[in-house]
């Protein structure tokens, strides 16, 4: 059942948007800390002793060998394996549009500038073990580093309970151009990534999602190492016009409530009935589902509607919302989506419910949540790669625009950059 909310009533709209923001506490920064520290200093024994506490493996060697990889991969279901061929082929299909060209200015007197485009040498990818292990995310974060060009694309993952990999995650890594894998997870896989042990050589950047543990580690390397973003619980945000169907709106709304009991579930529609009617859907839908009670907390906890006297006025709450995912089951989404400012990812019109963007359709499923959305993008090519910029000047330059820089660095009492202009202007 959705809870509605009054659109009169911005204030509560207001509460729920702050509920959503995530604070780390104090306690868990501080463990965190001490296991960095321990993995800076000590390394890969630190790593055994962590990995022995919390998951309860003796690894004597973290990195999978190709043998070890190879078994794995032959457990997994060949209808699964053609799926994720085919994922890969258009998730990569999407990517290679991002590329983003070096470029080079020419000017007069012989001046020169441009930008280069440059991949990261290295990146880790954090691919959690239990409740949220999924492949797909191996494709979405693995893809577009590849794409970029990266050529050291680590993944890291906590061993399973008799210390191996899980077969669709081996797979996934071997499909999506993962160079190395480590059987590692928690903070101490990210303090590894970030300052490198004896068998884990460090990366330059670290994505992937993780429990609270392995968000604080990445809040806490950020600086030494880039990171991605910290993720959130799942959002969806549905805008149903009277001609949407129900069932299918409460099955999208179930989608994304089945990830976690803090995901939101949220429909934004222009007729009561529908909202009426999606709310019976949840009721019928979700006690057949087998998180039937993730679904329910997830429900109970961000399940929210508003009935709008437009689209216009949806799209005006979902802005405010800047969800991470926005379902827009309308008829003419095209019109509607030059008025979409702040959203992850858009799903446009009946047929495009989330699960295909989780999958199959190409664009990324990893996006900004609680907000974010106002500020950041989905993960993407631009994600792995740097930009580094060139300038060249010639003497006849110099001695055009000489005085102009003399004159800024005098401005700025900075002698020393004046002087390197004007030994070079007097060389005449
Ligand atoms: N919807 C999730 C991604 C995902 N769904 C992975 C299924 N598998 C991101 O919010
Ligand atoms: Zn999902």
């Amino acid at each position: 059942m959705l809870k509605e909310i009054s659109k009169d009533n911005p204030a509560v709209l207001a509460d729920y948007l702050q509920s959503r923001a995530q604070e780390i506490s104090a306690d868990i920064l501080l463990k965190v800390t001490e296991i960095l520290n321990d993995v800076r200093t000590n390394q890969d024994e630190a790593c055994k002793k962590y990995t022995k506490q919390f998951d309860h493996q003796d690894i004597e060697t973290f990195k999978v060998s190709p043998e070890e990889l190879d078994a794995a991969i032959q457990q997994c279901d060949p209808a699964f394996c053609d799926a994720m061929r085919q994922a890969k082929k258009n998730i990569e299909y999407f990517h290679r549009a991002q590329v983003r060209q070096s470029y080079i200015l020419q000017k007069e007197k012989g001046i020169y500038l441009g930008q280069r485009v440059l991949p990261l040498d290295s990146v880790g990818i954090y691919v959690p073990g239990g409740r949220a292990q999924y492949p797909s995310s191996v494709l979405m974060n693995a893809i577009p580093a590849h794409v970029a060009g990266v050529k050291r694309i680590v993944m890291v993952t906590p061993p399973d309970e008799n210390g191996s990999i899980h077969p669709n995650i081996a797979f996934a890594a071997q499909l999506a151009g993962v160079t190395e894998i480590y059987k590692i997870g928690g903070a101490q896989a990210i303090a590894a990534l970030a300052y490198g042990t004896q068998q884990i050589p460090a990366v330059d950047k670290i994505v992937g999602p993780g429990n609270i543990f392995v968000a604080a580690a990445k809040k806490l390397v950020y600086g030494k190492v880039d990171i991605d973003m910290i993720a959130g619980p799942s959002e969806i945000l549905v805008v149903a016009d009277e001609k949407a169907n129900p069932r299918h709106a409460a099955a999208d709304l179930l989608s994304q409530a089945e990830h976690d009991p803090m995901a939101s579930a949220i429909l934004l529609t222009t007729s009561r009935t529908v909202l009426d009617a999606v709310n019976d859907e949840l009721k019928k839908q979700s006690v057949k589902l087998p998180k039937r009670e993730i679904v329910e907390q997830s429900l109970a906890n961000y399940g929210k509607a508003i009935v709008c006297d437009s689209i216009e006025e949806c799209i005006h709450f979902a802005n405010e919302i800047a969800p991470e995912h926005l379902e827009l089951m309308i008829e003419d989404p095209m019109k509607y989506l030059g008025q979409v400012r702040h959203a992850g990812s858009v799903f446009m019109g009946y047929y495009t419910c989330e699960s295909i963007g989780d999958y199959f359709g190409g664009t990324n499923h990893v996006l900004p949540t609680s907000g974010t959305a106002r500020f950041s993008s989905a993960l993407g090519v631009d994600s792995f790669i740097k930009t580094s910029c060139f300038l060249h000047y010639t003497e006849e330059a110099l001695q055009a625009y000489g005085p102009q820089i003399m004159t800024m660095a005098k401005e700025e009492h900075l002698d020393a950059h004046a002087n390197a202009v004007k030994v070079r202007m007097e060389n005449e």
